[in-house]
């Protein structure tokens, strides 16, 4: 078996029903490595790439809006994203969070325990699980700088940016 990474994030309905405990303590079962973890606020050019597969689907606009956290509104418009890395990684967390669907997802899955689908026919499904190793490889790069993951991973190179404004601590 190889060792894989995948992006997973918990979504904003996840952050908004307090259920990052849940959801971590579920796939810590699996004993993997966390070696990136942020809180992110998502842009819609972010939630737009991420989803770009998607883009000719009807419910395109709602899933944009519902990643974003737009329905839910301040503080709950945010995203926990994290990079594991495990054996066999993505097979086995896509299997702890369960199917996309959150009625046909296993009862016990993450999926199937928090999630719902709403009026409108979005999946509320609480978290994302990257699908396979060129996804979570692209998902990734998305989503992480290079600094921001403990363990090289991918390649990298320097480059020199100039005149860039980034703010410090005062
Ligand atoms: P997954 O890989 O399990 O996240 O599933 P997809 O990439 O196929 O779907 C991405 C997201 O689109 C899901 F998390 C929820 C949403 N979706 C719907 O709302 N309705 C659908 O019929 C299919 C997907």
């Amino acid at each position: 078996m190889a060792i894989e990474q995948l992006l997973i994030l918990i979504k904003p309905d996840g952050v908004k029903k307090s259920l990052t405990g849940n959801i971590l303590t579920k796939l810590s079962e699996a004993r993997m490595l966390i070696i990136g973890a942020k809180a992110v606020k998502v842009s819609k050019e972010l939630a737009e790439a991420h989803y770009q597969q998607l883009k000719d689907k009807p419910f395109f606009g709602e899933l944009i809006d519902y990643i974003q956290g737009k329905i839910y509104g301040e503080p709950w418009d945010r995203v926990i994203a994290f990079v594991y890395q495990g054996e066999d990684a993505i097979a086995r967390m896509r299997k702890i969070a369960g199917a996309t669907n959150p009625e046909e997802a296993d009862p016990v899955s993450i999926r199937g325990a928090y999630g719902r689908i709403t009026t409108k026919g979005v999946y509320e499904n609480v978290v994302h699980c990257s699908s396979d190793t060129q996804e979570a490889q692209r998902e990734i790069k998305l989503w992480f700088k290079p600094n921001e993951i403990l363990t090289s991973i991918y390649p990298t190179k320097k480059v020199i940016v100039e005149k860039e404004e980034i703010e410090v601590w005062s």
